[in-house]
């Protein structure tokens, strides 16, 4: 490095900043870089920052502002992706500055991504010793926290739909699988990808105590399971409400459910016992009528205190073969009475009848988000749900479905080896199990 005269004053210094809060570790990272040259920071716009597991609590201008009020910084500007390819383009600086905390797991991705733009456009990588210390955690534990809280939970979903092409929600019944939800992040094909949401699912949640999908499991058990996750992670959460009960139990189960900083609850149209919609027509089920149904989203959306809130809708007509009109019919008498959204289900293998609806349902409204979980049509890509107009996409039993086989397979092989050494291969050392749970 030449540290020397004006030479040195006219090199660019790049770094990337992704965060609501500026601590110490930031400042040193900005001290340290100023002393190679003029320093750029880009400061990582909303959806990148969601791309990334990091959901911002302040706007993108106050991120920027905060950086320049450091006063150590020539020029503020976006990163629109986590990966350096444009960034690096535009600025073309001669250094990039960056905490060396980013070698291994997902990020390690980011880091070859930056040294592959450096050796393409010429300038060298400088990494600064990441600043690991009681007060940078307490920080860092408080802008979770914030996150975790009803009021920033509650609205995220919202706020997902209006900036991710499809939001991506995982089944999780437990602490253990919410923590999953929370921080699982995959690097493929040069992206991070993570999830954004999580279902409670009456089928797993039941599952998981050994019970029928029938609406046994009652509201205070399921908000036991809501506030375990809860009390882990941060990520919105979408509650199935099965068919939503009476009515006049509904409108007090959407009120706690709100206060909870639960981000919706989706309630299907059927009336009478319950019986899961993977049954289709082999078991009796009955479908609400229009009415009945209408008049229930109205009473709960009228005993709602905030915009943030979602009831949403979910159509059975395709689960119980009454066909398309019957569900495009329902779908916009829903809407009309006030549904946040429509869920539209189906047990086909192949997903055109949901293709099929998402395609009429669309030609007269554009903006209804759309749901639909994709069990039996699994085939079909994100990509392709998110062309076809659907928001949400939930991921609906298949966590609960892995366990099982591998929980059972293990209770088997000690069985028949009258010991435990078998199946240890298998088996998640101990120490990790131990890591995935934080320390207050
Ligand atoms: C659930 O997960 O409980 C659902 C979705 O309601 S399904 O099982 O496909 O009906
Ligand atoms: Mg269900």
């Amino acid at each position: 490095m030449d540290k020397s005269g004006d030479q040195m004053m006219a090199k660019k210094v790049y770094t990337c900043f992704c965060t609501d809060v500026i601590h110490e570790g930031h400042m040193n990272i900005l001290k340290r870089a100023s002393e190679y040259g003029d320093v750029y920071v880009g400061v990582l716009s909303d959806e990148a920052m969601v791309g990334f597991n990091r959901f911002p609590t302040i706007s993108l201008e106050q991120r920027m502002e905060i950086v320049r009020e450091t006063g150590l910084v020539k020029k503020v500007l976006i990163q629109r992706d986590v990966m350096y390819d444009q960034i690096l383009s535009e600025v073309k600086p001669d250094y990039v500055v960056h905490g060396d905390n980013w070698s291994q797991g997902p990020e390690k991705a980011i880091r070859d991504n930056v040294i592959a733009n450096l050796e393409r456009l010429g300038g060298e990588l400088v990494e600064l010793p990441y600043t690991y210390n009681e007060n940078v955690k307490r920080i860092d534990d408080q802008m979770k926290e914030k996150l975790a809280m009803p009021e920033f939970r509650r609205k995220r979903l919202r706020q997902l739909i209006a900036m991710r092409p499809i939001v991506k929600t995982l089944e999780v019944h437990s602490g253990l699988t919410g923590l999953i939800a929370e921080k699982t992040v995959v690097e493929t094909g040069g992206r991070l990808d993570q999830f954004d949401a999580m279902w409670i699912s009456s089928l797993c949640d039941s599952t998981a105590k050994g019970k029928p999908d029938i609406e046994l499991v009652d509201m205070s058990s399921r908000i036991r399971t809501i506030d375990d996750v809860m009390d882990v992670t941060t990520k919105p959460i979408i509650l199935d409400g099965d068919t939503g009960g009476l009515v006049e139990h509904f409108v007090y189960n959407v009120r706690t459910l709100e206060r909870m900083g639960v981000s919706a609850v989706i309630i299907e149209d059927k009336t009478g016992l319950k019986k899961n919609s993977l049954f289709g027509t082999e078991v009796e089920q009955t479908q609400d009528s229009i009415e009945n149904f209408c008049a229930k989203i109205v009473a709960g959306k009228k005993a709602l205190r905030t915009e943030d809130f979602m009831i949403i809708a979910r159509i059975e007509s395709l689960i119980l073969e009454r066909g398309m009109d019957d569900a495009l019919h329902r779908a916009y008498a829903y809407t009309e009475a006030g549904a946040d959204g429509i869920m539209i289900h189906s047990r086909k293998k192949e997903p055109d009848e949901i293709l099929e609806f998402c395609r009429l349902f669309r030609e007269k409204d554009e903006k209804t988000p759309v749901v639909v979980v994709p069990t039996s049509f699994n085939s079909i890509t994100e990509e392709e749900l998110a062309a076809a107009g659907v928001n949400i996409v939930i991921y609906a039993n298949q966590l609960t479905r892995s366990a099982f086989p591998a929980m059972q397979g293990t209770a088997v092989e000690i069985l028949k080896n009258h010991r435990a050494l078998e199946v240890d291969s298998r088996l998640m050392p101990f120490k990790d199990i131990i890591r995935l749970i934080d320390e207050i």
